[in-house]
């Protein structure tokens, strides 16, 4: 088995299948490279100015550039894209609603070892989630070409159904390579890691993720996102950052306000039972 490949103009049926039977599927340039360009020239300042990695999984020789919603107007789309969040919207589905998990760009540079091979749903403190129950999402964008030299993601294809904790090497995994322009979507069980960049130029990738909204994000967006500038951006990037209450209860103010009051009160809701219904499509 392979990870596959399907056309920007994939119905949500076919990549949904896809991510299925795969655990992860590329959709080939839902977006122009040029305006992978353009996120690169908003971002380039920030990538910069971000250091490298810490230990072995952050990656030594790796930055990883968050609050992406600030730093790059443009990502909002990605963040937004309406396939990117329907098929998020289906594979956590087990869940009331969902939340945006992390906006981070990460940018491999030359020399870095493969990373650890991971599911992304171990970041919430290995909890043995039930088998089928998936409560996180990711998408990587391609902001250059991926390719096997550079660092492309290396996925054991299939692996979404198998055992928790397992270990795995290079030689279990293969490169998803894509270009520019392209996104890789895949389930929080699908084991996977960064490749090693054998290259002598950085890859970088922007991880836009989606949790169950009854976890603790990865990214605090309510600090990494200023409450004037949350002012400004569309109703449905507000709730999808967190400003709606998560299941039924989860994360209301004092007299359980909504605490969308805080940000937009003309958009506030009263009352629990508010279901998550800002994705329609
Ligand atoms: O950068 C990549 O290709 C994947 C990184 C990754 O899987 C992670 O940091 O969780
Ligand atoms: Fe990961």
């Amino acid at each position: 088995m392979s990870i596959p490949h399907l056309k920007a103009d994939a119905s949500r049926e076919e990549v949904l299948a896809a991510i299925e039977t795969a655990g992860g599927v590329v959709v080939d340039r839902p977006v122009s490279p040029d305006f992978m360009d353009e996120i690169a020239a908003e971002l380039r300042p920030w990538i910069e100015k971000t250091p490298t990695g810490t230990d072995e999984f952050e990656g030594r020789r790796t930055r990883r550039t968050g609050g992406l919603i600030v730093r790059s107007s443009k990502s909002r789309e990605l963040i937004m894209h309406p396939l990117m969040l329907a098929i998020s919207k289906q594979i956590l589905s087990r869940a009331t609603s969902m939340q945006l998990n992390a906006t981070q760009a990460i940018t491999i540079g030359p020399g870095e070892p493969a990373q650890v091979i991971h599911r992304d749903q171990w970041a919430f403190d290995m909890y043995p989630f039930a088998k089928g129950y998936q409560v996180i999402f990711n998408t990587i964008w391609a902001m250059s070409d991926f390719t096997e030299r550079n660092g492309a993601t290396r996925v054991v294809p299939g692996s979404h159904t198998f055992e928790d904790k397992l270990r795995f090497t290079e030689a279990d995994t293969e490169p998803v390579e894509m270009t520019k322009g392209s996104v890789f979507m895949y389930s929080g069980t699908t084991y996977h890691g960064g490749g090693a960049n054998r290259s002598d130029t950085n890859r970088t990738g922007l991880a836009l993720s989606y949790s169950a909204s009854w976890l603790r994000q990865e990214e605090n967006q309510y600090l990494a996102v200023p409450v004037e500038i949350a002012r400004t951006l569309p109703e449905e990037l507000l709730r999808l950052i967190g400003y709606q209450r998560g299941a039924y209860a989860l994360g209301y103010v004092d007299d359980l306000r909504d605490p969308m009051e805080f940000v937009r009160p003309d958009l506030a809701r009263r009352g629990m039972a508010v279901k998550s219904e800002f994705i329609e499509n």
